[in-house]
Protein backbone atom coordinates (compact mmCIF):
# COMPACT_ATOMS: atom_id res chain seq x y z
CA UNK A 1 0.00 0.00 0.00
CA UNK A 2 1.91 3.23 -1.14
CA UNK A 3 0.16 6.89 0.29
CA UNK A 4 1.40 9.74 -2.22
CA UNK A 5 2.08 12.94 -0.46
CA UNK A 6 3.07 16.31 -0.90
CA UNK A 7 5.67 17.83 0.80
CA UNK A 8 5.40 17.41 4.81
CA UNK A 9 6.16 21.22 5.15
CA UNK A 10 3.52 22.40 3.20
CA UNK A 11 0.99 19.61 2.16
CA UNK A 12 -2.13 20.57 4.56
CA UNK A 13 -4.33 17.65 2.56
CA UNK A 14 -1.68 14.86 2.85
CA UNK A 15 -1.26 15.29 6.62
CA UNK A 16 -4.86 14.06 7.17
CA UNK A 17 -4.92 10.62 5.82
CA UNK A 18 -1.17 10.09 7.02
CA UNK A 19 -2.23 10.71 10.63
CA UNK A 20 -5.30 8.71 9.88
CA UNK A 21 -3.17 5.60 8.60
CA UNK A 22 -0.93 6.31 11.34
CA UNK A 23 -3.54 5.66 14.09
CA UNK A 24 -4.62 2.78 12.22
CA UNK A 25 -1.46 1.05 12.60
CA UNK A 26 -1.66 0.60 8.93
CA UNK A 27 2.16 -0.14 7.03
CA UNK A 28 2.86 1.65 4.36
CA UNK A 29 4.93 3.10 1.64
CA UNK A 30 5.27 6.94 1.14
CA UNK A 31 6.13 8.23 -1.85
CA UNK A 32 6.69 12.11 -1.71
CA UNK A 33 6.00 14.45 -4.62
CA UNK A 34 7.06 17.75 -4.17
CA UNK A 35 4.49 20.54 -4.55
CA UNK A 36 5.15 23.85 -6.54
CA UNK A 37 8.09 22.64 -8.80
CA UNK A 38 7.71 22.87 -12.61
CA UNK A 39 7.21 18.74 -12.71
CA UNK A 40 4.94 18.04 -9.84
CA UNK A 41 1.74 17.73 -12.12
CA UNK A 42 3.57 15.23 -14.38
CA UNK A 43 4.74 13.42 -11.24
CA UNK A 44 0.96 13.74 -9.48
CA UNK A 45 -0.41 12.48 -12.83
CA UNK A 46 1.67 9.19 -12.46
CA UNK A 47 -0.03 8.18 -9.99
CA UNK A 48 -3.38 10.16 -8.90
CA UNK A 49 -6.47 11.18 -11.99
CA UNK A 50 -7.69 14.04 -10.32
CA UNK A 51 -3.95 15.45 -10.78
CA UNK A 52 -4.08 16.15 -6.87
CA UNK A 53 -2.69 14.79 -3.63
CA UNK A 54 -2.82 13.01 -1.35
CA UNK A 55 -3.87 9.61 -3.31
CA UNK A 56 -3.86 5.83 -1.95
CA UNK A 57 -2.55 2.94 -3.90
CA UNK A 58 -3.94 -0.10 -2.90
CA UNK A 59 -4.73 -3.58 -4.00
CA UNK A 60 -4.60 -2.44 -7.60
CA UNK A 61 -7.05 0.54 -7.24
CA UNK A 62 -6.41 4.20 -6.84
CA UNK A 63 -8.56 6.06 -3.97
CA UNK A 64 -7.72 9.58 -4.11
CA UNK A 65 -8.97 12.56 -2.20
CA UNK A 66 -7.94 13.02 1.73
CA UNK A 67 -11.97 12.62 2.95
CA UNK A 68 -12.06 9.13 0.17
CA UNK A 69 -8.82 7.65 2.02
CA UNK A 70 -10.36 8.33 5.40
CA UNK A 71 -13.18 6.78 4.77
CA UNK A 72 -11.97 3.55 3.37
CA UNK A 73 -9.85 3.88 6.29
CA UNK A 74 -12.61 3.65 8.21
CA UNK A 75 -13.85 0.29 6.47
CA UNK A 76 -10.76 -1.42 6.70
CA UNK A 77 -9.58 -0.83 10.20
CA UNK A 78 -12.93 -0.99 12.36
CA UNK A 79 -11.02 -1.60 15.49
CA UNK A 80 -9.36 2.33 15.01
CA UNK A 81 -12.50 3.76 15.86
CA UNK A 82 -12.16 6.35 13.48
CA UNK A 83 -15.36 8.37 14.49
CA UNK A 84 -16.73 8.32 17.62
CA UNK A 85 -18.77 5.68 18.92
CA UNK A 86 -21.74 7.45 20.17
CA UNK A 87 -24.58 8.36 17.23
CA UNK A 88 -24.70 11.70 17.85
CA UNK A 89 -21.20 12.52 18.38
CA UNK A 90 -20.53 10.77 15.33
CA UNK A 91 -23.08 12.43 13.37
CA UNK A 92 -21.60 15.67 14.08
CA UNK A 93 -18.08 14.80 13.47
CA UNK A 94 -19.32 13.92 9.95
CA UNK A 95 -20.73 17.17 9.81
CA UNK A 96 -17.44 19.36 10.62
CA UNK A 97 -15.07 17.15 8.63
CA UNK A 98 -17.53 17.64 5.53
CA UNK A 99 -18.19 21.17 6.35
CA UNK A 100 -13.96 21.17 6.85
CA UNK A 101 -14.38 19.77 3.09
CA UNK A 102 -16.64 21.98 1.25
CA UNK A 103 -16.12 25.17 2.88
CA UNK A 104 -13.81 27.86 4.73
CA UNK A 105 -12.26 28.15 0.90
CA UNK A 106 -10.84 31.60 2.59
CA UNK A 107 -9.59 30.53 5.28
CA UNK A 108 -7.26 27.84 2.74
CA UNK A 109 -6.56 30.39 0.08
CA UNK A 110 -5.46 33.23 3.23
CA UNK A 111 -3.62 31.16 4.99
CA UNK A 112 -2.41 28.78 2.32
CA UNK A 113 0.77 26.71 3.23
CA UNK A 114 3.74 27.24 1.15
CA UNK A 115 7.53 28.11 -0.16
CA UNK A 116 7.99 30.34 3.29
CA UNK A 117 4.86 29.16 4.79
CA UNK A 118 5.43 26.06 6.35
CA UNK A 119 3.01 24.31 8.33
CA UNK A 120 6.18 23.00 10.73
CA UNK A 121 8.19 24.95 13.17
CA UNK A 122 8.23 28.36 14.09
CA UNK A 123 5.23 30.81 13.53
CA UNK A 124 5.64 33.49 10.30
CA UNK A 125 4.88 36.80 10.26
CA UNK A 126 1.40 37.77 11.88
CA UNK A 127 -1.39 37.65 9.30
CA UNK A 128 -4.23 40.44 9.04
CA UNK A 129 -7.12 38.44 8.43
CA UNK A 130 -9.81 40.37 5.91
CA UNK A 131 -13.34 40.50 6.61
CA UNK A 132 -14.25 37.07 5.09
CA UNK A 133 -11.45 35.21 6.61
CA UNK A 134 -12.39 36.71 9.76
CA UNK A 135 -15.76 35.32 9.22
CA UNK A 136 -13.89 32.16 8.39
CA UNK A 137 -12.41 31.72 11.96
CA UNK A 138 -15.03 33.53 13.95
CA UNK A 139 -17.11 29.85 12.50
CA UNK A 140 -14.13 27.72 13.05
CA UNK A 141 -13.68 28.80 16.86
CA UNK A 142 -17.75 28.51 17.17
CA UNK A 143 -17.80 24.83 15.79
CA UNK A 144 -14.81 23.76 18.21
CA UNK A 145 -16.76 25.20 21.18
CA UNK A 146 -19.94 23.61 20.41
CA UNK A 147 -18.74 20.12 19.10
CA UNK A 148 -16.44 20.01 22.24
CA UNK A 149 -18.90 21.56 24.38
CA UNK A 150 -21.21 19.17 23.67
CA UNK A 151 -19.09 15.66 22.74
CA UNK A 152 -15.56 16.66 23.69
CA UNK A 153 -15.84 16.01 27.78
CA UNK A 154 -14.46 13.18 27.77
CA UNK A 155 -10.55 13.51 26.59
CA UNK A 156 -8.64 15.94 24.70
CA UNK A 157 -9.83 16.04 21.52
CA UNK A 158 -12.66 17.19 19.53
CA UNK A 159 -15.00 14.79 20.66
CA UNK A 160 -13.46 12.58 23.53
CA UNK A 161 -11.24 10.41 21.89
CA UNK A 162 -9.24 11.15 18.58
CA UNK A 163 -11.11 11.15 15.19
CA UNK A 164 -11.20 11.48 11.73
CA UNK A 165 -12.15 15.26 12.55
CA UNK A 166 -8.98 15.94 14.17
CA UNK A 167 -7.29 14.63 11.12
CA UNK A 168 -9.08 17.03 9.25
CA UNK A 169 -8.78 20.17 11.86
CA UNK A 170 -4.95 19.61 12.58
CA UNK A 171 -3.89 21.65 9.68
CA UNK A 172 -5.68 24.51 10.32
CA UNK A 173 -4.04 24.71 14.02
CA UNK A 174 -1.07 24.30 12.28
CA UNK A 175 -1.75 27.48 9.60
CA UNK A 176 -3.37 29.43 12.92
CA UNK A 177 -0.08 28.79 14.30
CA UNK A 178 1.88 30.06 11.70
CA UNK A 179 -0.13 33.02 10.86
CA UNK A 180 -0.28 33.93 14.26
CA UNK A 181 -4.17 34.01 14.88
CA UNK A 182 -4.93 35.19 18.07
CA UNK A 183 -8.40 33.09 17.90
CA UNK A 184 -9.28 34.75 21.39
CA UNK A 185 -9.91 37.81 18.61
CA UNK A 186 -12.51 35.43 17.19
CA UNK A 187 -15.27 34.40 19.84
CA UNK A 188 -12.24 31.79 21.69
CA UNK A 189 -13.01 31.21 25.36
CA UNK A 190 -9.77 29.41 25.58
CA UNK A 191 -11.58 26.03 23.82
CA UNK A 192 -10.33 26.13 20.65
CA UNK A 193 -6.85 27.83 21.63
CA UNK A 194 -6.19 24.40 23.49
CA UNK A 195 -7.64 22.18 20.82
CA UNK A 196 -4.61 23.87 18.72
CA UNK A 197 -2.52 23.14 21.42
CA UNK A 198 -3.64 19.76 21.53
CA UNK A 199 -3.46 18.61 18.09
CA UNK A 200 0.13 20.28 17.36
CA UNK A 201 1.63 18.17 20.45
CA UNK A 202 0.09 15.07 19.51
CA UNK A 203 2.85 12.68 18.70
CA UNK A 204 2.27 12.05 15.15
CA UNK A 205 2.09 15.29 14.08
CA UNK A 206 5.43 15.99 15.86
CA UNK A 207 6.70 12.95 13.83
CA UNK A 208 5.33 14.23 10.32
CA UNK A 209 6.84 18.24 11.58
CA UNK A 210 10.15 16.63 12.66
CA UNK A 211 10.18 15.21 8.57
CA UNK A 212 9.28 18.71 7.35
CA UNK A 213 11.36 20.27 8.82
CA UNK A 214 14.34 17.95 7.68
CA UNK A 215 12.96 19.21 4.32
CA UNK A 216 13.57 22.62 4.40
CA UNK A 217 16.33 22.28 6.43
N1 LIG B 1 -9.71 17.66 -2.36
C1 LIG B 1 -8.40 17.25 -2.27
C2 LIG B 1 -7.51 18.48 -2.39
C3 LIG B 1 -6.10 18.09 -2.62
C4 LIG B 1 -5.20 19.24 -2.96
O1 LIG B 1 -5.60 20.41 -3.25
N2 LIG B 1 -3.88 18.92 -2.92
C5 LIG B 1 -2.85 19.86 -3.25
C6 LIG B 1 -1.67 19.74 -2.28
S1 LIG B 1 -2.05 20.05 -0.60
C7 LIG B 1 -2.23 19.48 -4.59
O2 LIG B 1 -2.22 18.33 -4.97
N3 LIG B 1 -1.63 20.44 -5.27
C8 LIG B 1 -0.86 20.17 -6.41
C9 LIG B 1 -1.24 20.98 -7.58
O3 LIG B 1 -2.34 21.54 -7.59
O4 LIG B 1 -0.41 21.02 -8.51
C10 LIG B 1 -8.13 16.40 -1.02
O5 LIG B 1 -8.63 16.72 0.06
O6 LIG B 1 -7.46 15.39 -1.13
Amino acid sequence: MKLILGDKAYSTWSLRPWLILKRCGAEFEEVMIALNRPDTADQIARHAPAGKVPALEVEGVTVWDSLAIALWAEEHYPHARLWPVDPPARWVARSVVCEMHSAFGTLRNDLGMGPGHPMVGDPGEAHVPSDALSADIRRMVGMWKDAKGRFGEAGPYLFGDWSIADAFFTPVAARFRHFRIDLAAYGDDGTATEYCRTLLSQPDFLEWSEAGLKEIG
